[in-house]
C-alpha cells in the first residue's frame, strides 16, 4: 500500500498559503503548514480544509507555529522569512533571513531528514546554499527555486510577442536570480526551431528580444511596483510545485533550478541556478553547456554575486 505523502510548508505568507491550495487541488499529499505567526497558518489551514471539502479533495492540512509538524515530511518548500523594510539594509535582511534558514534547517534535520527541500527565501542562492550547509542534508536533496519562475516569465512575454501558445516555447535562463540571472536566448526555441528564424523571418526584433530580457530581469520588481505590498506568488508557488512533482513522480525532468555546483561551468561548491535533471533521487545530473564567452561571463558574474554573499555571510558571523 502506498502511503500518502507529506509536504512541510515552512512559511504561510502569500506563497505558502498558494502552495497549500495547489498542493491540495492537485492531490500531491497533505500538508504542515508552519509559521511563526501560528493563528495565520492555523487559519490558513482550517479555511483550506473546508475548500477541500468543497472540491472533495482528501488533503488532511494541519497549521501551527511548532516544527514538530514536520515529523514524517517527504518534501519540504521553504518561504519562511522578511521581505527588505524601508530604511533595512542588505546586511540586515541578510541577517534576519538567514536567522530563519538556520533554524529551519535544523529543524527539517531534526523531524525529517531524509525530506526534498526547495527554498525559495530571498536572497535565494545564499539561502539555499545556508540551507544545505546548516542541514547537512545530501546536495541532492536541497534545491532553490528561481529558475522556472524566471524562465515562466521570459516564455510569457515572448509567447505574446510572437503570438504563439507558451506551450510551444522551449527555454530556460542561467545564473543566480535577480539583476545577474543570465537568460539564453541562443538556446530559446519554438517547436524546436531556434528564435534566430523568427528574428531573421523578421516575426521579432532582436531589439524586441533584449527588451524581454531585460522586462524578465526586472519581473519580480515589476510586479512587487503594481502590487505595492508583497511580491509575487502565484508564479512562483507554481514553479516550486512543478519541481516538487518532478521529484515525487520521478519524472526526470530538466529544470532551471539553483543546485550545488561541485565543479562545473567554471564554479566550485557553491549553489547557482543551472539546468538540472530532477527525480527520484533529487538533483539527478547538471546539465553543463558550451557557453559563448559573453554567457560564460554573465554566468560569472553571477556565480560571483553568490560567492560575495557567502563570504557577507562569513563577515557577519552567521
Ligand atoms: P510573506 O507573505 O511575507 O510570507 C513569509 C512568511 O514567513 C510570513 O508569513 C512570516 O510570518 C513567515 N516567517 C518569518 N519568520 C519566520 C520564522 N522564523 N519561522 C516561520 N515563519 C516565519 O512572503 P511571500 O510568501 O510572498 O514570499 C516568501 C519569500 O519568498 C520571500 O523571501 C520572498 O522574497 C521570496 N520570493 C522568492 C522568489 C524567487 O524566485 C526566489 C520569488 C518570490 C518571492
Amino acid at each position: 500500500m502506498m502511503k500518502r505523502r507529506k509536504i512541510g510548508l515552512v512559511g504561510a505568507g502569500q506563497i505558502g498559503g498558494t502552495l497549500a491550495q495547489l498542493i491540495g487541488l492537485k492531490d500531491l499529499g497533505d500538508v504542515a503548514l508552519i509559521d511563526i505567526a501560528e493563528g495565520m497558518a492555523k487559519g490558513k489551514a482550517l479555511d483550506l480544509q473546508q475548500s477541500f471539502a468543497v472540491s472533495g479533495h482528501d488533503c488532511v492540512i494541519e497549521g501551527g507555529s511548532d516544527y514538530g509538524l514536520l515529523k514524517g515530511c517527504d518534501a519540504v518548500i521553504v518561504t519562511a522569512g522578511i521581505p527588505r523594510k524601508p530604511g533595512m539594509s542588505r546586511d540586515d535582511l541578510l541577517k534576519i533571513n538567514a536567522g530563519v534558514i538556520k533554524t529551519t534547517a535544523l529543524e527539517i534535520k531534526k523531524h525529517c531528514p531524509n525530506a526534498f527541500v526547495i527554498v525559495i527565501t530571498n536572497p535565494l542562492d545564499i539561502m539555499v546554499w545556508l540551507m544545505q550547509q546548516a542541514s547537512g542534508l545530501p546536495t541532492t536533496h536541497v534545491i532553490g527555486m528561481a529558475g522556472v519562475l524566471d524562465t515562466g516569465r521570459y516564455k510569457t512575454f515572448l509567447a505574446q510577442k510572437l503570438n504563439v501558445s507558451v506551450q510551444s516555447i522551449d527555454a530556460f535562463v542561467l545564473g543566480g536570480h535577480g539583476d545577474t540571472m543570465v537568460p539564453m536566448p541562443g538556446f530559446t526555441t519554438v517547436l524546436g526551431i531556434p528564435l534566430n528564424h523568427f528574428i531573421d523571418k523578421g516575426k521579432i526584433t532582436q531589439k524586441c528580444v533584449d527588451d524581454i530580457i531585460e522586462r524578465t530581469r526586472n519581473g519580480g520588481a515589476e510586479i512587487v511596483n503594481l502590487l505595492q505590498t508583497g511580491s509575487a506568488f502565484y508564479a512562483p508557488a507554481n514553479s516550486a510545485v512543478q519541481m516538487l512533482e518532478a521529484y515525487f513522480y520521478d519524472q526526470k525532468r530538466a529544470l532551471p533550478c539553483a543546485a550545488h555546483v561541485k565543479n562545473a561551468y567554471g564554479v566550485k561548491d557553491i549553489y547557482v541556478g543551472v539546468p538540472c535533471v530532477i527525480g527520484a533521487k533529487g538533483v539527478e545530473d547538471i546539465i553543463e553547456l558550451d557557453l559563448t564567452e559573453a554567457e560564460q561571463a554573465a554566468f560569472h558574474r553571477s556565480a560571483k554575486a553568490v560567492e560575495g554573499l557567502i563570504h557577507d555571510l562569513e563577515r557577519l558571523n552567521i
